[in-house]
């Protein structure tokens, strides 16, 4: 603590970073898998990721969270002496508070009260590009700020506009997408929040559009999903030759994008790259984010990343398992790729039969890939349907669209037309109904 001291400038107007401090409860109760620890490592990723520096870390074991101060009343005491020592900007609490927790904390400490969830939105917003995740992050922020704007130095107090260190857009926690500010006049924030949601609708409908065009274009889609950083971009770009943008943030990805990607035996699908996903995730965000995660809840077949080098991979693969149960997709066809298998010391040892239909591989190294692709055309034949059709002579358009979207186990022309056999993606069945002929 003594030489955390040292280091820092007591002019809270200072430049540079906002220090930040952590805090956890490390409930005896809770379901999660995660530590306290290891959540609060991530946690500080997070801050980070925001721009802010962190100098230190508190849990405290309790039953549960306390329902006024979080932490204990004598612990949330120490952590008010803290603040007042190291004049902290922020401190970060590695749950969601609620209304009356964020107030109360407020009153005792200095500085800013920010929760995980406030920290992933802070993160969201700088990272929204599109006019639609934009428009998703901001009514996210609305929908969390509201019932917590009565009262609260942390949220009036930047009201004003003058204060805040750092970063574009004011202080951590109160920033919106881009350059933007929050809106913090409730009244304005009602009014915002309806104008928000049509807007959205409006956008949703176009999606909704674009994805009929696909499905007329039937290809299979696949959604690359996975926890934040496990390398879903670099393996999107690898596979296909597109710039999804990939770094080693959190969070990187936040706008999905799709490119035609091309599988074994010639049969094209197509890929799409989705934000990544958190534990903690609070519904509401995920509800936010509906529109976007449409691509994976349409998708026929998910292919989860897993960043096998990292320690709580194991953890991070069953957070993702939850939110597709949230999201109702968890029992689709789907294709695990261990991800960056260079980074181990031997790969040898990994256990693949923890994940479902798992492929060791490396995106940066480009090393399984081709055995990947294997794996997702297999799994995408055994998802799809067993036909056999006659196609008169005319429908020459569908032989060939047979020939490049299906798999072709046998082929006979007669004087009545072109005879196939083969299997065919379920969202393609339809075309070829009126001329299937029932396998004696
Ligand atoms: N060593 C190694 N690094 C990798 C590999 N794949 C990805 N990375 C690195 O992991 C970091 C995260 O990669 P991204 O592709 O941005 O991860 P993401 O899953 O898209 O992350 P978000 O969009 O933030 O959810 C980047 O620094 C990549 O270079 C790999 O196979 N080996
Ligand atoms: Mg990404």
């Amino acid at each position: 603590m003594e030489e955390i001291t040292i280091h820092r400038l007591n002019d809270s107007r200072r430049q540079g970073p906002e220090l930040a401090y952590l805090v956890a409860v490390e409930a005896n109760e809770q379901e999660s898998m995660w530590g306290a620890e290891d959540s609060l490592n991530e946690l500080e990723e997070l801050a980070n990721t925001a721009g802010a520096t962190v100098l230190g870390r508190m849990v405290q074991h309790l039953a549960q969270p306390d329902a006024q101060t979080y932490l204990g009343k004598g612990k949330a005491q120490e952590l008010a002496e803290l603040d007042k020592q190291l004049t902290l900007d922020l401190i970060i609490f590695d749950d969601e508070l609620s209304p009356t927790q964020q107030k109360t904390l407020e009153k005792m400490l200095n500085a800013r009260v920010v929760d995980r969830t406030a920290l992933i939105l802070d993160v969201f917003a700088q990272r929204a590009r599109s006019h639609e995740g934009r428009l998703q992050v901001e009514l996210a922020q609305a929908e969390y700020l509201l019932p917590r704007l009565a009262g609260s130095s942390t949220y009036s107090r930047q009201a004003g506009g003058s204060l805040g260190a750092g970063g574009t857009g004011g202080a951590i926690g109160v920033r919106g997408p881009g350059e933007t500010r929050l809106e913090l006049d409730r009244r304005r924030i009602r009014h915002r929040i309806t104008s928000l949601r049509k807007e959205i609708e409006e956008t949703h409908a176009q999606r909704a559009l674009q994805r009929k065009q696909r499905i007329a274009q039937a290809m299979p889609t696949i959604a690359l999903v996975g926890y934040t950083n496990a390398g879903k971009s670099t393996l999107f770009n690898a596979l296909t030759g597109a710039g999804s943008l990939a770094e080693d943030k959190l969070f990187a990805t936040l706008d999905p994008i799709t490119r035609r990607l091309l599988l074994p035996n010639n049969q094209e699908a197509l890929l799409s790259d989705t934000v990544g996903f958190i534990q903690k995730l609070p519904t509401r965000l995920i509800a936010a984010f509906r529109a976007t995660l449409e691509e994976v809840v349409e998708a026929d077949l998910l292919l989860e990343v897993v960043d096998i080098r990292h320690e709580n991979a194991f953890e991070q693969s069953e957070t993702v398992r939850d939110i597709l149960d949230e999201l109702g997709a968890s029992d689709k066809p789907r294709v695990t790729a261990l991800n960056k298998i260079d980074l181990l010391h031997d790969p040898a040892t990994i256990d693949t039969s923890l994940y479902t239909n798992a492929v060791p591989i490396s995106a940066t190294q480009v090393t399984g890939l081709e055995e990947l692709c294997a794996k997702i055309s297999s799994v995408l034949a055994d998802a799809m349907e067993q036909v056999r059709v006659l196609l008169p002579f005319e429908r020459g358009d569908l032989v060939e669209l047979f020939h490049r979207r299906g798999l072709i186990e046998h082929e006979e022309h007669d004087e009545e037309g072109t005879w196939l056999q083969g299997r065919l993606p379920h969202s393609l069945a339809a075309y070829f109904l009126p001329f299937v002929e029932v396998t004696e």
